[in-house]
């Protein structure tokens, strides 16, 4: 099987909701020991990404996006270890406080920005979805982060991006950690205008962001 047959089969899984596949194909692509993060950026994502615009077209509804999206949590689950595993010995010091901003929950994005961070050799301290902004704040404080990474996904609740470093501000902490923003519902030019340091457009380019922002 060529690699770009293995990707769609991957692809097929998660438009079609199909776990038992979507795990053992990540089992396959660890025992043959694939780039993982080709596997999943051109195949599990595309697959998740499909399902949404299906949803958006309206062939979908809301089980069969929850059902993807749980078969690319579990297939994440699975290569999660690995993807740490092989940089182990590579780990700065540079820690990063990341998580999905209040009243959203998606986290399959922040969840792969978080793994691959982590696997790049950054302490990668993970708070979940739907946080309060003043947990990422206190966090960031209490473990001496260098970066806050902040991902949404929903136009409502991309202003938590915004409120966060306003609070950094008020606070005087502003500068103290640098903040990376991402997230289906942001781009380069909304970081800009609220006074992010850094945006990023996918996990992979995250890295080299994170890299250049932390100095280390
Ligand atoms: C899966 C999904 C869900 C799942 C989430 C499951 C989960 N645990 O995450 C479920 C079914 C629960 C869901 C719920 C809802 N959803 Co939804 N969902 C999606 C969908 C189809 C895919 C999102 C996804 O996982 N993409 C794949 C990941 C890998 O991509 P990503 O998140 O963009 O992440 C990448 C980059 O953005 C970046 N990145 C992400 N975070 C960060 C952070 C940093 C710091 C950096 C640097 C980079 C970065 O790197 C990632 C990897 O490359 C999108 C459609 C879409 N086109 O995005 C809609 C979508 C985001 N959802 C949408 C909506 C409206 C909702 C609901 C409000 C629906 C409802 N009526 O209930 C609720 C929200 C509830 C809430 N309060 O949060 C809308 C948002 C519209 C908008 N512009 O505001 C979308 C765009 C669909 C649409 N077109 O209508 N959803």
């Amino acid at each position: 099987m060529s690699n770009e047959e293995f990707l769609n089969m991957v692809k097929k899984a998660i438009v079609e909701g199909n776990k038992d596949e979507a795990e053992q194909l990540a089992q396959q692509a660890i025992a043959e020991r694939m780039d993982l993060n080709e596997v999943i950026e051109k195949g599990y994502i595309p697959g998740i990404r499909e399902v949404g615009r299906l949803w958006e077209e309206g062939e979908y509804f809301l089980p069969e996006l929850i059902t993807s999206a749980e078969c690319m949590k579990a297939a994440m689950e699975i290569m999660k270890p690995e993807l740490e595993k092989t940089h182990i010995t590579i780990r700065s010091a540079g820690k990063i406080v990341i998580g999905t901003v209040e009243g959203d929950i998606h986290d399959i994005g922040k969840n792969i920005v978080a793994t691959i961070l982590s696997a790049n050799g950054f302490n990668v301290i993970d708070l979940g979805a739907d946080v309060k902004l003043d947990k990422f704040i206190e966090k960031a404080d209490e473990v001496n982060a260098d970066l806050i990474c902040l991902s949404a996904l929903l136009t409502t609740t991309m202003t938590g991006q915004k409120k966060l470093i306003e609070r950094l501000k008020e606070k005087g902490l502003y500068g103290r950690f640098k903040v990376m923003v991402g997230g289906a519902a942001v781009n380069q030019k909304w970081a800009d205008d609220i006074g992010a340091d850094g945006y990023s457009e996918n996990a992979l380019t995250a890295v080299g962001a994170a890299k250049k922002l932390t100095g280390k």
